[in-house]
């Protein structure tokens, strides 16, 4: 039924998948795998399994169900249903058939079906989902797991969040709600302070304007001498406030060429790691 969550039986969704046959499988999630479902051979679904149901696992499956029940946009994936079975648990979403971001980036198609036109409807895309978190939900929801492999595509390419496990309301936080995120998106002051905001947020959606831009993930693997020496050139211009006006000018004048630019932005990326050498 449109809108609303059904409790679908495990049968059902067994038979719809072939057994959870290993060719039905559209990829490999956090907690478990993802599967093409097709009921009455017309209408596909994604089934997520989940089988090792850790306390983590169960926590983010339950607020899954509670929030996506709540949550509907079209910028946000859709939960179709969700089964438990015995210590099995499983989530029905919309099929997005482009499957996510970051395997259309990095990939072996290396983000070749992505046209700037297309990547920039996919930042507003994600962008109209985070506005209605943050501004029309009330209170407001941090994702607090915004990155590509969960900004998902659909036939016509719409982007739109999913997996929102990790997300919490921003009054129902204290002190001591434990870190999560991923590394490479998480923002300096959540990292280092464990200071949580909805613009913890903003800056994960910065990483993937990155990635977008750039076609690198965060993080990505880079050698440790061409490290060193990205992160020996970046450091004095972060703690000067004139040279740092030097590295942002070109690009808000628009005359940074692409090298310089990515230099910036790779070495930001690799600001963000936890090591306390590369802390800016
Ligand atoms: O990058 P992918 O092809 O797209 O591989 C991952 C994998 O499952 C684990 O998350 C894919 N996936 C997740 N949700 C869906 C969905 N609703 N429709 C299609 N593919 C999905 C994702």
């Amino acid at each position: 039924k449109k809108g609303s969550v059904a409790v679908i039986e495990y049968q059902l969704l067994e038979a719809a998948t072939n057994g959870f046959q290993e060719s039905n499988v559209l990829g490999e999630g956090g907690h478990g795998r993802v599967y093409k479902a097709s009921f009455d051979e017309k209408f596909l679904a994604a089934v997520k399994k989940i089988d090792d149901m850790g306390v983590d696992a169960e926590r983010e499956f339950e607020n899954e169900v509670d929030w996506l029940v709540k949550i509907r946009h079209q910028n946000i994936v859709s939960l179709l249903g969700y089964c438990i079975h015995g210590e099995t648990r499983l989530l029905v979403y919309e099929m997005m058939q482009n499957g996510s971001l970051e395997s259309q980036l990095h990939g072996p198609s290396q983000g070749s079906a992505l046209t700037w036109h297309l990547r920039m409807k996919i930042a507003i895309d994600v962008a109209r989902a985070l506005e209605y978190l943050h501004e029309n939900c009330n209170p407001p929801v941090v994702h607090r797991d915004i990155k590509s492999s969960n900004i998902l595509l659909d036939s016509n390419f719409n982007a739109k969040l999913s997996d929102f496990g990790l997300a919490v309301t921003i009054g129902s936080l204290n002190k001591n709600v434990k870190l999560s995120g991923t590394l490479g998106y998480v923002a300096p002051e959540y990292l280092l302070e464990g200071k949580l905001t909805d613009k913890s947020d903003v800056y994960a959606f910065g990483v993937v304007l990155l990635e977008l831009l750039i076609g690198k993930k965060p993080l990505e693997k880079m050698s440790p001498t061409r490290c060193q020496s990205l992160v020996t050139w970046f450091m004095p211009q972060l703690t000067d406030r004139s040279k740092l006006l030097n590295i942002v000018d070109p690009v808000i004048k628009g005359t940074m060429d692409l090298k310089h630019l990515y230099q910036v932005a790779a070495v930001t990326v690799l600001c963000i790691q936890p090591e306390p050498s590369y802390r800016p």
